[in-house]
């Protein structure tokens, strides 16, 4: 009973992997770059957005988001929820705007839209 146990966690690790194919080595790129710019600047944060997301089958895309977000030049925070399938953005609307993030997350291979509410 243990054994199969284990089989059937290890077939759901294999297929996570699977759905996920890319993620892992996107996360460690994204702990490169974060490592090797320890001294962030400060960014204004002069617009904010919230984006509906889509694509995203666990946590690991969540964070991918957040992380090619964060790393792009005009964004001063980036926070994803998983289980809203939402972005929450500031940037500095000098440097980007909506259309821009909205870019960022597809390259990473997610797809994102505004949200109509304004909070
Ligand atoms: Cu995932």
């Amino acid at each position: 009973m243990k054994i199969s146990a284990l089989i059937t966690a290890a077939v759901f690790a294999a297929l996570f992997a699977i759905a996920c194919d890319d993620t892992s080595e996107t996360e460690e790129e994204a702990e490169a770059v974060e490592s090797s710019d320890e001294v962030t600047e400060v960014t204004a944060a002069t617009g904010a957005v919230s984006l509906n997301l889509e694509g995203m089958t666990c946590v690991s895309c969540a964070a991918s988001i957040e992380e090619a977000l964060g790393k792009t030049e005009g964004v001063a925070s980036a926070d994803v929820d998983f289980g809203a399938s939402r972005a929450d953005v500031e940037y500095d609307d000098t440097l980007l705007d909506t259309p821009d993030l909205i870019a960022v997350i597809e390259e990473a291979g997610f797809e994102a839209q505004p949200t109509s509410e304004d909070d």
